[in-house]
């Protein structure tokens, strides 16, 4: 039986007021109905610690869905810093809404309660990447562009890449800084706008953004500075990587599949082949976190079953 025209704009008025609401919860937004990124705790640029060399001295604290973490985990990897610091992978907890440790960790259950003992006020969020010393519990730092920077200048083998060479700093940090507002942050803006308006701005950003990369990449590349990898790259895959899997379906980033962009595609695929950044991607993951978790984007909480990541990272560009 069809339902009356009159339940349904009921039913709709209902439901974008129970949205609205919700949405605050995800994410605050500014009288425009743009997205704005709430700050975090621990957000300083710190030195390089005393005793960073030491073995297992220090402990990287991630969560395999959150970009931000990726971002850190990558440099960590590139730069081989498995000796001094250890990794570990929290759990998300979706009815809570927080970071689990699968067993506890420094006497936590949760990251809230390692922020917590760590100094940080009891309203700030607790959030992934962030930089533990094990035997003090203390933070040094919970940003994950600082930590790059960190983990960058952090004592390494000889042949660990630099990936912020003095000569190529200022076209890195251009890139960076771009990426971190349009793109980073870029698809969070796109999917969690509360107007037409602000998606729209974001989405414009976002795709001139990438038409730029597109543009650098074919004029010289490999990388996007040129001939070498840098934190540039590193702060671009985490997003790319997640485009098709989570960010066209869940936020709204649909005009352009990736093999639009063949520069790109390209790109994408060389970093994916670089020594272990494969085991860093987890497809699965990525899908339960964001379709499963996002409550308000995706009510019924079904996670699709594709793209497989490998068919975004083969050779040949798609038809
Ligand atoms: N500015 C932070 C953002 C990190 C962030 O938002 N991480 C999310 C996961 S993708 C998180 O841990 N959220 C937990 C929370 O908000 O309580 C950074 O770049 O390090």
């Amino acid at each position: 039986m069809a339902i009356p025209p009159a339940v349904v704009r009921a039913a709709r008025t209902g439901w974008h007021w129970q949205w609205q609401r919700l949405m605050g919860g995800l994410g605050p937004a500014d009288a425009d109905g743009n997205y704005i990124r709430p700050a975090g705790a621990f957000t300083q640029p710190p030195p390089v610690p005393a005793n960073a060399g030491a073995a297992g001295g220090h402990v990287l604290i991630v969560g395999r869905s959150c970009p931000w973490a990726h971002r850190a985990w990558l440099v960590w990897l590139l730069r081989q810093l498995q000796g001094s610091i250890d990794l570990l992978t929290v759990e998300p907890d979706p009815e809570e809404g927080r970071w689990r440790f699968s067993q506890p960790f420094l006497g936590c259950d949760t990251l809230q309660e390692l922020y917590q003992r760590a100094g940080a006020d009891p309203g700030q969020r607790a959030t992934v990447p962030v930089l533990v010393e094990r035997a003090s519990g203390r933070v040094v730092v919970g940003e994950s562009a600082r930590l790059m920077e960190l983990l960058n200048a952090w004592p390494a083998a000889a042949d660990a890449p630099d990936l912020e060479p003095q000569p190529l700093r200022e076209a890195i940090e251009g890139w960076r800084e771009r990426l971190q507002g349009s793109v980073n942050d870029g698809v969070y803006r796109c999917g969690f706008a509360r107007t037409q308006a602000a998606y729209d701005r974001a989405e414009a950003a976002l795709f001139a953004t990438l038409q730029q990369a597109e543009a650098a990449l074919g004029a010289g590349g490999p990388w996007l500075c040129g001939p070498q990898l840098s934190l540039a790259d590193v702060q671009l895959f985490p997003t790319l990587i997640r485009l098709e899997l989570v960010y066209g379906p869940l936020f709204g980033v649909s005009r352009q599949p990736l093999w639009q962009l063949p520069a790109l595609w390209g790109w994408r695929q060389r970093f994916f082949a670089l020594p272990g950044v494969a085991a860093s991607c987890c497809d699965q993951a990525w899908r339960q976190d964001y379709f499963g978790a996002l409550f308000p984007l995706h009510p019924s909480g079904i996670v699709p079953a594709g793209p497989s990541l490998a068919t975004l990272v083969q050779a040949q560009v798609q038809p």
